[in-house]
């Protein structure tokens, strides 16, 4: 028994994480359902540091040294509850099961319970960064109780990305599923800001008349400035690439339906029930599902539209120099209300969620990494307790003097009958925090009336009801 930790489940996010365990100095036991999986890693990466291969559950689980460190990282869902009642019953207490998949937070609740009723530990963690990531340092969001993050933290430091200051991109997030809570919602915000990224490109085309290739190049300057991330980076990339079969640019050659796995769906479903406003967020799982329903766009494709009036090359410019201003205010708002619910779930499930420490460890390794991120935490450091993002003053500032800009590139994609879904909404939850009175006093009205809801009113305490049948008069509920 020399392994510092095992890793089952061997496919790529699992293999690269058991070699970045090796590379950084522990023995790393492994094990895979498939053994050829253990053998092929031993085969071509054995050079790198100490593997401990195993075929049998028990070789695997008698290889680690104690208190045990045992990493899942098998198909989230069903086949994570099949290996967790594999090796369960093969520990002793006091032994920790990682669960590195991208399992839902409240399976993670679910297994933490049972299994802290057996006496082992259960830390749902959160990894993102993908396959690079896991090999060359990822960020990690594990959960758990404190007791595990103090046997495991230490190596977690070790094998994560660092940001810029050298600060590891890893945190114990708090108890049970709070680490895959947090993840959920890193992806909920990845698919924003891709959405984002997706509207401004588009804006770019249509309105500002622009090709994929002169669109990367207005990508790789604004990545030298304050929208500097990972996603804006890939982008340029993805839009420079030429279609080698047909000499197009690829983003013509690729079929307009985007995918999904799922996480981002649970940070609205999630958000919905938890009453967080995430319609930023909500938008961009939308887009991707509208973007799916091909009979629906093909019987929809007759509908009127604008006449487009592409803009002069002069007109570009400065066009596209506003939509950087309206997709850095709009990501300002996604980032808020991501952090609205992560702030919600921390209070609904008692798990004092460090939000500056969550900006912290999204500021390298994950996939919606950016220099933005150094700025979040800026603002929870100075006050941990910030309501909202929009009440710091810095971004508060930022998107007074973006908005005009913002507005303006929001009434050439209506004139030119581009969807901005993700800018509009955006903007929209912003004129909704600034309003003086919503709506919403029209809404309690209407329910009194057709439901006795009754209301409350905005100059004594109390519920009140009219009588709206009869003579109308008001009556304290
Ligand atoms: P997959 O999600 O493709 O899972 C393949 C692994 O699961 C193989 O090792 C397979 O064993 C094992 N497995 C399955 Br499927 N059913 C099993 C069962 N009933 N019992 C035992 N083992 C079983 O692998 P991945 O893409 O490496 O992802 C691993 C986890 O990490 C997932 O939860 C994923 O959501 C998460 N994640 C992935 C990424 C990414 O970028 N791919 C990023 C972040 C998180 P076999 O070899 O015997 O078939």
């Amino acid at each position: 028994a020399s392994a510092q930790i095992g890793v089952t489940g061997l496919a790529v996010m699992g293999r690269n994480l058991a070699r970045n365990f090796a590379r950084n100095g522990y023995t790393v036991a492994l094990h895979n359902r498939t053994p050829a999986r253990t053998h092929d890693l031993v085969k071509e990466f054995g050079h790198e540091g100490d593997f401990a291969p195993a075929e049998a559950p028990e070789d695997f689980v008698a290889a680690l040294e104690r208190p045990r460190r045992l990493m899942i990282m098998v198909k989230a869902g069903a086949p994570t509850d099949a290996v967790i009642e594999e090796f369960a019953p093969l520990l002793e207490p006091g032994d920790m099961i990682i669960d590195g998949g991208n399992a839902h937070f409240a399976d993670t609740r679910r297994r933490e319970k049972d299994l802290r009723e057996r006496g082992i530990h259960f830390v749902g963690t959160g990894i993102s960064g993908g396959e690079e990531g896991a090999l060359h340092g990822p960020s990690i969001m594990p959960g758990g109780s404190t007791e595990s993050y103090a046997s495991l933290g230490p190596m977690l430091e070790k094998i994560a990305a660092k940001a810029k200051d050298g600060t590891p991109c890893v945190t114990h997030i708090g108890p049970d599923g709070a680490g895959h809570f947090v993840k959920m919602v890193h992806n909920g915000i990845e698919y924003a800001d891709m959405q984002l990224i997706g509207e401004a490109y588009q804006l770019l085309r249509d309105v500002a008349g622009y090709s994929p290739a002169e669109i990367a190049e207005i990508f790789r300057t604004w990545n030298t400035g304050r929208l500097d991330s990972y996603l804006i980076e890939i982008t340029a990339e993805v839009l420079s690439h030429i279609d080698e079969a047909t000499g197009k640019p690829f983003v013509d050659v690729v079929q307009d339906q985007a995918e999904q796995k799922g996480t981002g769906r649970w940070t609205v479903q999630i958000a919905l029930d938890l009453g967080v406003p995430v319609s930023g967020i909500a938008e961009a799982v939308f887009a991707r599902s509208l973007s799916g329903h091909s009979a629906l766009r093909e019987a929809s494709r007759h509908l009127a539209g604008p006449k487009p009036a592409p803009l002069s090359k002069a007109e570009a410019g400065a066009f596209a120099d506003r939509v950087e201003q309206a997709l850095y205010a709009s990501k300002i708002v996604s980032y808020t209300q991501g952090f609205h619910e992560i702030a919600t779930g921390s209070e609904e499930y008692d798990w004092d969620i460090d939000l500056g420490e969550v900006a912290s460890i999204w500021r390298a390794g994950c996939i919606i990494r950016a220099a933005f991120l150094d700025r979040i935490r800026a603002a929870y450091d100075a006050r941990p307790d910030l309501p909202s993002l929009l009440s710091d003053e810095t971004f508060a500032q930022e998107i007074a003097a973006a908005q005009d800009d913002w507005r303006e590139v929001l009434v050439a994609a209506t004139r030119q009958g581009v969807a901005t879904p993700g800018f509009s909404a955006a903007l929209a939850y912003y004129d909704a925090l600034r309003a003086e009175r919503l709506p919403a006093a029209l809404t309690q009205g209407q329910r009194d009336f057709f439901g006795a809801h009754t209301y409350r009113r905005t100059d004594r305490p109390g519920s009140f009801h009219t009588l709206w049948g009869g003579d109308r008069s008001e009556v304290e509920a």
